[in-house]
Protein backbone atom coordinates (compact mmCIF):
# COMPACT_ATOMS: atom_id res chain seq x y z
CA UNK A 1 0.00 0.00 0.00
CA UNK A 2 1.35 3.48 -1.05
CA UNK A 3 3.13 5.59 2.03
CA UNK A 4 0.86 7.41 3.33
CA UNK A 5 1.59 11.86 4.28
CA UNK A 6 2.13 10.64 7.39
CA UNK A 7 4.20 8.10 7.09
CA UNK A 8 6.40 9.90 4.61
CA UNK A 9 6.21 12.66 7.36
CA UNK A 10 7.87 10.29 9.57
CA UNK A 11 10.43 8.97 7.00
CA UNK A 12 11.76 12.35 6.42
CA UNK A 13 12.23 13.07 10.62
CA UNK A 14 13.93 10.20 11.01
CA UNK A 15 16.15 11.17 7.59
CA UNK A 16 16.82 14.29 8.88
CA UNK A 17 18.01 12.66 12.43
CA UNK A 18 20.26 10.03 10.06
CA UNK A 19 22.00 12.88 7.86
CA UNK A 20 22.83 14.98 11.35
CA UNK A 21 23.89 11.64 13.00
CA UNK A 22 26.16 10.99 9.81
CA UNK A 23 27.84 13.86 10.13
CA UNK A 24 28.42 13.78 13.52
CA UNK A 25 29.96 10.51 12.83
CA UNK A 26 32.20 11.63 10.30
CA UNK A 27 33.34 13.51 12.88
CA UNK A 28 34.46 10.98 15.50
CA UNK A 29 35.49 9.10 12.81
CA UNK A 30 38.25 11.07 11.60
CA UNK A 31 36.92 11.39 8.28
CA UNK A 32 34.63 9.18 6.04
CA UNK A 33 33.14 8.51 3.40
CA UNK A 34 30.32 11.09 4.06
CA UNK A 35 29.43 11.97 0.47
CA UNK A 36 28.13 9.00 -0.66
CA UNK A 37 27.13 8.67 3.15
CA UNK A 38 24.41 11.04 2.61
CA UNK A 39 23.12 10.58 -1.18
CA UNK A 40 21.84 6.69 0.22
CA UNK A 41 19.90 8.04 3.03
CA UNK A 42 16.31 7.66 1.98
CA UNK A 43 16.67 4.43 0.50
CA UNK A 44 18.09 3.10 3.65
CA UNK A 45 15.29 4.69 5.84
CA UNK A 46 12.36 3.76 3.77
CA UNK A 47 14.06 -0.38 4.34
CA UNK A 48 14.75 -0.20 7.47
CA UNK A 49 11.76 2.38 8.88
CA UNK A 50 9.00 1.02 6.71
CA UNK A 51 9.43 -1.99 4.32
CA UNK A 52 11.92 -4.52 6.47
CA UNK A 53 10.76 -7.21 7.80
CA UNK A 54 13.73 -6.89 10.58
CA UNK A 55 13.82 -7.25 14.64
CA UNK A 56 16.60 -5.24 16.72
CA UNK A 57 15.65 -7.61 19.61
CA UNK A 58 16.20 -10.94 17.34
CA UNK A 59 19.00 -9.66 14.91
CA UNK A 60 20.19 -13.18 13.27
CA UNK A 61 15.71 -14.00 13.09
CA UNK A 62 16.46 -16.69 10.31
CA UNK A 63 13.11 -14.79 8.60
CA UNK A 64 13.83 -11.21 8.71
CA UNK A 65 14.30 -9.63 5.41
CA UNK A 66 18.43 -8.90 4.01
CA UNK A 67 20.10 -6.12 3.39
CA UNK A 68 23.50 -5.78 1.89
CA UNK A 69 25.34 -2.26 1.25
CA UNK A 70 27.41 -3.28 -1.52
CA UNK A 71 28.85 0.34 -1.76
CA UNK A 72 30.28 -0.82 2.04
CA UNK A 73 32.46 1.89 2.14
CA UNK A 74 28.92 3.78 2.99
CA UNK A 75 29.13 1.79 6.65
CA UNK A 76 29.26 4.87 8.28
CA UNK A 77 25.97 6.11 6.76
CA UNK A 78 24.62 2.67 7.21
CA UNK A 79 25.53 2.67 11.05
CA UNK A 80 23.43 5.18 12.01
CA UNK A 81 20.18 3.82 10.76
CA UNK A 82 20.88 0.11 12.48
CA UNK A 83 21.51 2.54 16.06
CA UNK A 84 17.94 4.41 15.30
CA UNK A 85 16.43 1.45 14.62
CA UNK A 86 17.72 0.01 17.89
CA UNK A 87 20.01 -2.74 16.72
CA UNK A 88 22.70 -0.94 19.18
CA UNK A 89 23.38 2.40 21.39
CA UNK A 90 23.89 5.30 19.40
CA UNK A 91 26.33 5.95 21.75
CA UNK A 92 28.61 3.48 20.20
CA UNK A 93 29.18 5.45 17.15
CA UNK A 94 31.45 7.89 18.89
CA UNK A 95 33.91 5.01 18.66
CA UNK A 96 33.31 4.73 14.74
CA UNK A 97 36.77 3.56 13.20
CA UNK A 98 38.84 4.18 16.35
CA UNK A 99 41.47 1.17 17.20
CA UNK A 100 39.66 -1.79 18.69
CA UNK A 101 35.69 -0.38 18.19
CA UNK A 102 32.83 -2.53 16.75
CA UNK A 103 33.11 -0.34 13.65
CA UNK A 104 35.73 -0.47 10.92
CA UNK A 105 35.34 1.76 8.27
CA UNK A 106 34.20 -0.80 6.25
CA UNK A 107 31.33 -2.96 8.60
CA UNK A 108 31.91 -6.46 9.95
CA UNK A 109 28.79 -8.58 10.11
CA UNK A 110 30.13 -10.26 13.23
CA UNK A 111 30.75 -7.60 14.78
CA UNK A 112 27.59 -5.18 13.79
CA UNK A 113 24.51 -6.32 15.13
CA UNK A 114 21.90 -6.17 12.37
CA UNK A 115 24.26 -6.03 9.66
CA UNK A 116 23.87 -9.33 6.95
CA UNK A 117 26.89 -9.04 4.95
CA UNK A 118 30.44 -7.54 5.48
CA UNK A 119 31.26 -5.27 2.28
CA UNK A 120 33.79 -2.81 1.72
CA UNK A 121 35.29 -4.53 -1.75
CA UNK A 122 33.30 -3.35 -4.26
CA UNK A 123 31.52 -5.62 -6.66
CA UNK A 124 31.07 -8.22 -3.94
CA UNK A 125 27.73 -7.07 -2.43
CA UNK A 126 25.46 -7.84 -5.47
CA UNK A 127 26.71 -11.45 -5.99
CA UNK A 128 26.25 -12.24 -1.89
CA UNK A 129 22.48 -10.50 -1.91
CA UNK A 130 22.17 -13.04 -5.23
CA UNK A 131 22.92 -16.07 -2.78
CA UNK A 132 20.98 -14.85 0.09
CA UNK A 133 18.23 -14.67 -2.25
CA UNK A 134 18.81 -17.92 -3.99
CA UNK A 135 18.85 -19.19 -0.01
CA UNK A 136 15.24 -18.05 0.47
CA UNK A 137 14.11 -20.00 -2.80
CA UNK A 138 15.97 -23.19 -1.08
CA UNK A 139 14.84 -22.85 2.03
CA UNK A 140 10.87 -22.45 1.24
CA UNK A 141 11.23 -18.64 3.22
CA UNK A 142 9.54 -15.60 1.92
CA UNK A 143 12.24 -13.20 3.06
CA UNK A 144 13.07 -10.34 0.55
CA UNK A 145 16.73 -9.40 -0.24
CA UNK A 146 17.69 -6.03 -0.70
CA UNK A 147 21.05 -4.35 -2.08
CA UNK A 148 22.48 -1.13 -2.53
CA UNK A 149 25.00 -0.39 -5.04
CA UNK A 150 27.24 2.51 -5.78
CA UNK A 151 26.80 3.45 -9.73
CA UNK A 152 30.60 3.89 -9.34
CA UNK A 153 30.39 0.31 -8.14
CA UNK A 154 28.94 -0.73 -11.20
CA UNK A 155 32.37 -0.40 -12.92
CA UNK A 156 32.98 -3.69 -10.76
CA UNK A 157 32.89 -7.02 -13.21
CA UNK A 158 31.41 -8.85 -10.47
CA UNK A 159 28.88 -6.57 -10.07
CA UNK A 160 27.35 -8.06 -14.04
CA UNK A 161 28.12 -11.73 -13.23
CA UNK A 162 26.05 -11.52 -10.17
CA UNK A 163 22.97 -9.52 -12.58
CA UNK A 164 23.70 -12.53 -14.94
CA UNK A 165 23.07 -15.21 -11.97
CA UNK A 166 20.17 -13.39 -10.19
CA UNK A 167 18.25 -12.94 -14.14
CA UNK A 168 19.21 -16.51 -14.36
CA UNK A 169 17.55 -18.55 -11.21
CA UNK A 170 14.98 -15.11 -11.74
CA UNK A 171 15.37 -14.17 -8.69
CA UNK A 172 12.09 -12.11 -8.16
CA UNK A 173 12.80 -12.00 -4.34
CA UNK A 174 15.83 -9.45 -4.77
CA UNK A 175 15.50 -5.83 -5.43
CA UNK A 176 18.50 -3.96 -6.07
CA UNK A 177 18.97 -0.20 -6.03
CA UNK A 178 21.74 1.97 -7.41
CA UNK A 179 22.67 4.76 -5.74
CA UNK A 180 22.57 7.20 -9.16
CA UNK A 181 24.59 9.68 -7.41
CA UNK A 182 26.48 10.58 -10.74
CA UNK A 183 29.80 10.52 -9.02
CA UNK A 184 32.31 7.86 -8.11
CA UNK A 185 36.07 8.14 -6.32
CA UNK A 186 37.49 10.90 -8.70
CA UNK A 187 35.11 12.54 -11.23
CA UNK A 188 31.87 12.14 -12.43
CA UNK A 189 31.01 8.26 -13.56
CA UNK A 190 30.71 9.38 -17.62
CA UNK A 191 34.43 10.89 -17.23
CA UNK A 192 35.64 7.64 -16.00
CA UNK A 193 33.77 5.15 -16.73
CA UNK A 194 30.64 5.94 -18.84
CA UNK A 195 27.75 3.52 -17.68
CA UNK A 196 24.90 5.21 -19.49
CA UNK A 197 22.50 3.92 -20.92
CA UNK A 198 22.14 2.48 -17.60
CA UNK A 199 18.75 1.08 -17.72
CA UNK A 200 19.59 -0.98 -21.10
CA UNK A 201 22.54 -2.18 -19.16
CA UNK A 202 20.15 -3.48 -16.78
CA UNK A 203 17.36 -4.21 -19.01
CA UNK A 204 20.35 -6.84 -21.25
CA UNK A 205 20.99 -8.26 -18.15
CA UNK A 206 17.73 -9.80 -17.54
CA UNK A 207 16.14 -7.26 -14.71
CA UNK A 208 13.23 -5.23 -14.58
CA UNK A 209 14.46 -1.82 -14.64
CA UNK A 210 12.54 1.26 -12.36
CA UNK A 211 13.78 4.47 -12.15
CA UNK A 212 12.84 7.40 -9.47
CA UNK A 213 14.04 10.46 -7.31
CA UNK A 214 16.02 8.18 -4.56
CA UNK A 215 15.74 11.34 -2.04
CA UNK A 216 11.66 11.25 -2.77
CA UNK A 217 9.97 8.92 -0.09
CA UNK A 218 6.66 8.84 -2.27
CA UNK A 219 8.63 8.10 -5.13
CA UNK A 220 10.59 5.16 -3.63
CA UNK A 221 8.28 3.44 -1.81
CA UNK A 222 6.12 3.15 -5.35
CA UNK A 223 8.89 1.67 -6.82
CA UNK A 224 9.91 -0.31 -3.85
CA UNK A 225 5.99 -1.64 -3.85
CA UNK A 226 6.09 -1.91 -7.80
CA UNK A 227 9.17 -4.22 -7.43
CA UNK A 228 7.72 -6.23 -5.01
CA UNK A 229 4.69 -7.40 -7.56
CA UNK A 230 6.44 -8.22 -10.34
CA UNK A 231 7.19 -11.98 -10.14
CA UNK A 232 9.09 -12.46 -13.35
CA UNK A 233 12.73 -11.81 -12.71
CA UNK A 234 14.58 -9.59 -9.96
CA UNK A 235 14.47 -5.68 -9.95
CA UNK A 236 16.73 -2.77 -9.97
CA UNK A 237 15.63 0.64 -9.29
CA UNK A 238 17.70 3.20 -10.37
CA UNK A 239 17.77 6.38 -8.00
CA UNK A 240 18.76 9.66 -8.94
CA UNK A 241 20.50 11.10 -5.91
CA UNK A 242 23.05 14.05 -5.03
CA UNK A 243 26.05 13.00 -3.68
CA UNK A 244 26.70 15.12 -0.39
CA UNK A 245 22.82 15.69 -0.14
CA UNK A 246 21.64 18.41 2.49
CA UNK A 247 25.39 19.43 3.31
CA UNK A 248 25.13 22.95 0.77
CA UNK A 249 29.04 22.57 0.99
CA UNK A 250 29.29 19.06 -0.21
CA UNK A 251 26.81 18.44 -2.40
CA UNK A 252 27.82 17.29 -6.36
CA UNK A 253 31.11 17.93 -5.06
CA UNK A 254 33.61 15.07 -6.11
CA UNK A 255 36.01 15.88 -3.53
CA UNK A 256 33.54 15.16 -1.14
CA UNK A 257 33.61 11.53 -1.49
CA UNK A 258 36.04 10.88 1.72
CA UNK A 259 36.76 13.82 3.92
CA UNK A 260 37.15 15.13 7.79
CA UNK A 261 35.54 17.13 9.32
CA UNK A 262 36.71 19.83 12.07
CA UNK A 263 34.26 21.88 14.87
CA UNK A 264 33.15 24.62 12.54
CA UNK A 265 32.61 22.47 9.27
CA UNK A 266 30.52 20.12 11.30
CA UNK A 267 28.94 22.82 12.71
CA UNK A 268 28.10 24.18 9.32
CA UNK A 269 27.20 20.99 7.91
CA UNK A 270 24.79 19.82 11.02
CA UNK A 271 23.28 23.93 9.87
CA UNK A 272 22.75 23.18 6.28
CA UNK A 273 20.74 19.88 7.20
CA UNK A 274 18.54 21.72 10.01
CA UNK A 275 17.62 24.47 6.92
CA UNK A 276 16.94 21.03 4.54
CA UNK A 277 14.18 20.42 6.87
CA UNK A 278 13.38 23.62 7.85
CA UNK A 279 14.20 23.14 11.87
CA UNK A 280 15.99 26.70 11.76
C1 LIG B 1 37.42 -3.38 -5.28
C2 LIG B 1 37.55 -1.98 -4.80
N1 LIG B 1 38.28 -1.09 -5.52
C3 LIG B 1 38.42 0.19 -5.09
C4 LIG B 1 37.83 0.59 -3.91
C5 LIG B 1 38.03 2.01 -3.43
N2 LIG B 1 36.80 2.79 -3.51
C6 LIG B 1 36.06 3.07 -2.42
S1 LIG B 1 34.69 3.95 -2.77
C7 LIG B 1 35.08 4.02 -4.42
C8 LIG B 1 34.19 4.73 -5.40
C9 LIG B 1 32.81 4.20 -5.37
O1 LIG B 1 31.94 5.05 -6.08
P1 LIG B 1 30.40 4.81 -5.97
O2 LIG B 1 30.11 3.38 -6.08
O3 LIG B 1 29.73 5.71 -6.97
O4 LIG B 1 30.08 5.27 -4.49
P2 LIG B 1 29.33 6.56 -3.90
O5 LIG B 1 29.50 7.70 -4.87
O6 LIG B 1 27.90 6.17 -3.80
O7 LIG B 1 29.96 6.80 -2.57
C10 LIG B 1 36.27 3.34 -4.67
C11 LIG B 1 36.88 3.21 -6.00
C12 LIG B 1 37.10 -0.38 -3.18
N3 LIG B 1 36.48 -0.08 -2.02
N4 LIG B 1 36.97 -1.64 -3.65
Amino acid sequence: MALSEKEIGTLNEIAWKIRRSVVQTTQWAGGGHIGGGLSQVEILVALYFHYMKVDPENPQWEDRDRMVLSKGHGGVGLAPVLAEKGFFSSELLKTFNHTGSLFGMHLDRLKVKGLDASTGSLGHGLPIAVGLALGARLKNKDWRTYCIMGDGELAEGSIWEGAMAAAHYKLNNLTGFVDRNMHCIDGCTEDVMSLEPIGEKWTAFGWNVLECDGHDFKALGEKIEKAQQLDDKPTVIICHTVKGKGVDYMEDKPEWHYGGLDTSMAEDALKSIDRMYNKI
